[in-house]
């Protein structure tokens, strides 16, 4: 994509802080298309035949970042869809979660806008999982999965937020509040960076 085609907001946050929930209001309010890399890589370990979904499948439960050709690959052809229907203005969900992905991203699909950062304390993020695991389905809302993906966020997500922060274009909001509280902060922001 040439520069300026298409936008990009980066979504990050540590697991249950709330990305897939913002993300949703803002595609119904602001005309957003939300991506998130996480419910992609799902699809795709679910898709009869793809080769990739016991890989996937592996990675999720043991919340460990899975290598960034299958995910760019993913968010790349979903963004060719919706471009060729129109879309133009993206919300990236959990992605990019590694050094890697980032740069890679940047350098051959698009530049990021600025990253929408969700603050949230662990043990807020770890009532919301444990909750929504009673329900979800998911292979990772469970303790075991959950404690390991609060470690890859620290050691492995971080430091991305750390990147894109020293460009200055990343905007924070607390997100152990109400969805709709958060959701007045989370417009406030984007309004701050012209949006
Ligand atoms: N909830 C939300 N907001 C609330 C609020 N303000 N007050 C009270 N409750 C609130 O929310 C989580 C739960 O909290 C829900 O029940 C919600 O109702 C409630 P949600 O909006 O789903 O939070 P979100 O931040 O989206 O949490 P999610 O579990 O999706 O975060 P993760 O980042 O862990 O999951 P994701 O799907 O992005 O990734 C899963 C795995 O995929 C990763 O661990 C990794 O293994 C893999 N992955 C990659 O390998 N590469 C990638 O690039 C991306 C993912
Ligand atoms: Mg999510």
């Amino acid at each position: 994509f040439a520069d300026n085609k298409i936008s990009v907001i980066f979504v990050l946050g540590g697991p249950g802080a709330g990305k897939g929930t913002q993300c949703a209001k803002l595609v119904n309010e602001q005309g957003f298309v939300h991506l998130s890399a996480g419910d992609l890589l799902r699809a795709e370990q679910q898709r009869p035949g793809s080769k990739y979904g016991e890989l996937i499948a592996l990675y999720i439960k043991e919340g460990t970042i899975v290598p960034q050709e299958i995910t760019i690959a993913l968010l790349e052809q979903a963004i060719k869809d919706q471009y060729s229907q129109g879309a133009v203005r993206f919300l990236v969900d959990g992605f990019p979660r590694k050094m890697d992905q980032a740069l890679t991203f940047e350098e051959q699909i698009a530049k990021s806008s600025f990253t929408l950062f969700f603050e949230c304390p662990e043990s807020v993020m770890l009532e919301r999982l444990l909750q929504r695991g009673k329900t979800s389905g998911r292979t990772d809302d469970n303790i075991e999965s959950i404690k390991k993906r609060f470690k890859t966020f620290i050691d492995t997500s971080m430091p991305v937020v750390d990147h894109f922060e020293k460009q200055g274009k990343v905007v924070k909001v607390r997100c152990d509040q109400p969805v709709d509280d958060v959701y007045t902060k989370v417009k406030e922001a984007l309004v701050s960076k012209g949006i």
